[in-house]
């Protein structure tokens, strides 16, 4: 891969050459604050305004960067997005999700605001009840109130049960269509004798949610019947509509490679079981992370990984988590396909991003929500056109966090002065330019990452009073050796240390049902027709 990692250090610790031998200044924190724009960057807005660019905003459920053009996994055949990629989008290589559950992730991208802000740190909370976040417009809503015909279909929002139905996020669209309701289109019924289950011992649950299953195998139902593809095909289809002469923000969400990892047999095909090269495993990785009193932060064999191993089934797990993924860049075909045939081709912005990593055999887990590189990173994939070079893979480190304030600049809308992110379109035309700030993942209360795309630093504040991690991915990329403790490393972390957030919100109430309102809900309509 290539790298600018050290030219990026250089620039970030610089100031602490100026601080040595002053460990204990009492500066202020310093907190990454956006860039003014430049007069040729107002005139460029203007540009982009004068283009009226539409939005494809394509959220794909617990995607890792097991994609082809991301190159996490050689193996992983996706022609589809890697097209995108080559003809017509750059990939953000060192983009980061702001926290690593699916609630906390797309809670804090579509408000703008991180985790630690809104206090919206688990998938049991509604950002509608968070009191900091529940008044703020949120990124669709936004481009609504500025003349965008906003639409959507699938998980961009999480959801939650209420009194009034399920929320998923209807409020902030035009419409969001009804394709099939209930499990009418979804058809992920398996065939039992190719499905495989295996229960998590101790995956992280949110009080009163079920224990999850890593189960897998082939639906029985034709592609074409699947909730992905129907999806697709709908988002398609509004490419070839109008809207009423405005500009659209069009937001898909695709439901898998989120478990159960159960898609058409054909995408299991693409991989024979005998060719998978399963992830290294490596069994005490994890043992150097530890309290400052030296016990172990983790036990081996977190999330699937205990019931995956002692079933020796990783590579079946593997093949299966490829298999979705080829599934879902199928279904994606389908909406490129349709985007390159319309009149929208030459205006419209692609974003493609995952909501979170997953970790497959690494540090011992199968899973999401811990704060190493593989629960952080995420695929994005982004397509301008007239501004971005296709065929380029850009080092500078992102944020999911940074897509609100990055969209509404190149679309022309006025910065929203509520965005905690930063735009990152400059980098969309120079990918080159130094950009040099670390960058912040949150899970749960007070334990927060920083990357700078060098360096990665973790702090446990809220899990384990105050344990740290630090791995240098100019040696290390793939974290194996915690300097944490080593003395050489305390003015990197020094440095870290400025840019963790100075506000820590409690956590947001949580989404409880009285028994009453269950029961309601159950009976009630879900409000989803077209409207
Ligand atoms: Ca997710
Ligand atoms: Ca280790």
């Amino acid at each position: 891969m290539k790298h600018n990692a050290i030219s990026l250090a250089a620039l970030l610790f610089a100031p602490l050459a100026a601080l040595c031998g002053a460990e204990e200044s009492s500066a202020p924190a310093a907190q990454p604050k956006p860039l003014a724009p430049s007069e040729a960057d107002l005139a460029e807005a203007e540009t982009y305004r004068s283009k009226g660019y539409n939005v494809l905003f394509i959220a794909v459920d617990d995607m890792n960067d097991w994609v082809g053009c991301l190159g996490g996994n050689p193996q992983a055949i996706t022609p589809n997005m890697d097209r995108l990629a080559k003809q017509q989008a750059m990939v953000m290589s060192k983009a980061y999700c702001a926290s690593t559950v699916c609630c906390p992730s797309r809670s804090a991208l579509l408000t703008g605001k991180r985790a630690a802000s809104t206090g919206v740190y688990g998938n049991g909370q509604n950002l509608k009840n968070a009191p900091n976040a529940k008044d703020v417009v949120t990124l669709p809503e936004y481009f609504g109130k500025h003349g965008y015909y906003t639409l959507s279909t699938g998980k961009i929002f999480h959801k939650h049960p209420t009194a009034n139905g399920m929320d998923e996020g209807q409020w902030a669209f035009q419409q969001v269509p009804n394709l099939g309701g209930g499990n009418k289109g979804m058809l992920w019924e398996e065939s039992p004798a190719s499905v495989l289950g295996v229960k998590s011992p101790d995956e992280p649950q949110e009080k009163g949610e079920e224990k999850e299953t890593a189960r897998w195998g082939a639906c029985k139902a034709p592609v074409e019947e699947t909730k992905d593809y129907i999806a697709c095909k709908w988002a398609a289809d509004q490419l070839q509509r109008d809207f009423d002469g405005k500009p659209f923000f069009l937001a898909l969400g695709i439901s898998k490679p989120h478990l159960p990892w159960i898609v058409p047999q054909q995408f299991f095909d693409l991989y024979p079981l005998e060719n998978i090269i399963p992830t290294e495993i490596i069994r005490d990785d994890i043992d150097d992370i530890v309290r400052k009193d030296g016990r172990p932060i983790f036990k081996p064999g977190i999330g699937f990984f205990q019931g995956i191993d002692k079933a020796n089934l990783h590579k079946q797990a593997q093949r299966a988590y490829l298999a979705n993924i080829s599934y879902v860049d199928y279904c994606l075909g389908v909406v490129f396909d349709a985007l390159n045939k319309s009149k929208y081709a030459g205006n419209t912005i692609v974003m493609v991003w995952g909501d979170h990593g997953w970790h497959l055999g690494e540090k011992t887990k199968y899973g999401k929500t811990d704060l190493w590189e593989e629960s952080d990173r995420v695929p994005l994939i982004v397509s301008v056109p007239g501004l971005v070079k296709p065929d380029v893979k850009c080092d500078g480190v992102v944020n999911l966090l940074d897509m609100y304030p990055t969209l509404i600049e190149l679309c022309g809308l006025p910065a929203n002065p509520e965005n905690e992110g930063r735009s990152f379109a400059p980098l969309l035309k120079n990918p080159a330019m130094e950009w040099s700030y670390p960058t912040l993942t949150t899970y749960q209360y007070k334990n927060h990452s920083l990357t700078d795309g060098r360096y990665r630093y973790t702090w446990y504040g809220g899990k384990a009073d105050g344990a740290e991690e630090l791995y240098d991915h100019a040696n290390d990329p793939l974290e194996h050796k915690n300097l944490a403790a080593n003395l050489e490393s305390k003015a990197i972390i020094a440095g870290f240390q400025k840019y963790l957030p100075t506000q820590n919100e409690p956590n947001s109430p949580s989404n409880k049902l009285s028994g009453a309102d269950k029961k309601k809900m159950r009976k009630g309509t879900q409000k989803s027709d077209e409207e």
